[in-house]
Order: C-alpha cells, then sequence, then structure tokens
C-alpha cells in the first residue's frame, strides 16, 4: 500500500505591528516550527493602504475596517508563508479566536493578546480562512513566490 499523505497547502501568516512591537515575532515563528511546519518565505513590511484594502477587501464598508487598517499601518508587519499538510486549518488553530480575550490559553491570541473596545483588533497574528484566500493574499503579499 502507499503511504497516506494529504496535500502540501501554504498559507499568509502576518505578526501583525502590536505582535511585532511586543517583540512577539520570534515566538509566533517559534510555535509554528515547533509544530512541524515550513517557514517558506519571510519579509518585514511597512505596508501601504492600498495592499490593506486588497488584503482586507472582504471587510470594506465595516465600522472596524478604518481602524483596522490604521492599525495595521502603525509598524512593520512580519510577512510569512508558512507549508504543510493543512497548515490553513492548522495555523488558524494554533492562532485561537479572533478575540484576544476568549481565545483558549495555549493558542497564540489566547496566551498574548487582551482585548476589549477599540483594541480588539491587536490580536498579534493574522492566519489565511480558506485555499482560496491564502492563494489570493500569497499573491499580494510575496508576488514572486
Ligand atoms: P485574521 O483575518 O486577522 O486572521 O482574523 P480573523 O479571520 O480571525 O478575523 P476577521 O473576521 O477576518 O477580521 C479581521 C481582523 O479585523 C479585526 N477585527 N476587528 N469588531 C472589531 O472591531 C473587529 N473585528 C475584526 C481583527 O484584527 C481581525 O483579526
Ligand atoms: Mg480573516
Amino acid at each position: 500500500t502507499t503511504p497516506e499523505t494529504a496535500p502540501i497547502e501554504r498559507t499568509l501568516v502576518l505578526v501583525k505591528p502590536d505582535g511585532v512591537r511586543r517583540g512577539l515575532a520570534g515566538e509566533v515563528l517559534r510555535r509554528v516550527e515547533a509544530k512541524g511546519y515550513t517557514l517558506v518565505g519571510v519579509e518585514l513590511v511597512n505596508a501601504k493602504e492600498d495592499l490593506l484594502a486588497r488584503h482586507y477587501a472582504e471587510h470594506v464598508g465595516k465600522d472596524f475596517y478604518q481602524p483596522l487598517v490604521d492599525f495595521m499601518m502603525s509598524g512593520p508587519i512580519l510577512a510569512v508563508v508558512v507549508e504543510g499538510q493543512r497548515v490553513i486549518e492548522g495555523f488558524r488553530s494554533l492562532a485561537g479566536a479572533t478575540d484576544g480575550t476568549l481565545a483558549s490559553p495555549g493558542t497564540i491570541r489566547g496566551d498574548f493578546a487582551r482585548s476589549w473596545g477599540s483594541k480588539v483588533m491587536q490580536n498579534i497574528v493574522h492566519g489565511s480562512d480558506s485555499p482560496e484566500s491564502a492563494a489570493r493574499e500569497i499573491a499580494l503579499w510575496f508576488p514572486g513566490l
């Protein structure tokens, strides 16, 4: 019999400006590598508004959209392409729930993010939510990859 395999996926991980500011970029990469995923692209980016508008196209028009974009421009972002079997779901699981207050301890957000009021967006990391989002986002942040 042939060994059981799952297709290898790629996902886009962002360590958001709060994560970089707090010195958590290495901690995020450590958790990704400890889980067994592979780093295939890493870059520190000062994102411009047009890149963020395309990245967050699904949120344009929501009340948190402009504060979110302003937050994402408040400092450098570590953009990372991560590869592995089921890595899209796997990284979302490592990241935890969007709201850091509610995210389970043991997850990146649960261990490092608190949130209230306008700070809900400061949740350390982003991870693509589907294969379609991953392909779209990787093309935006790593046009050469
Ligand atoms: P992400 O895209 O960053 O991985 O997070 P997510 O899927 O868990 O959350 P999503 O719904 O896609 O929202 C994107 C980011 O917008 C900020 N946010 N603020 N009510 C609010 O103020 C609010 N809701 C969402 C968060 O930074 C969230 O990660
Ligand atoms: Mg999302």
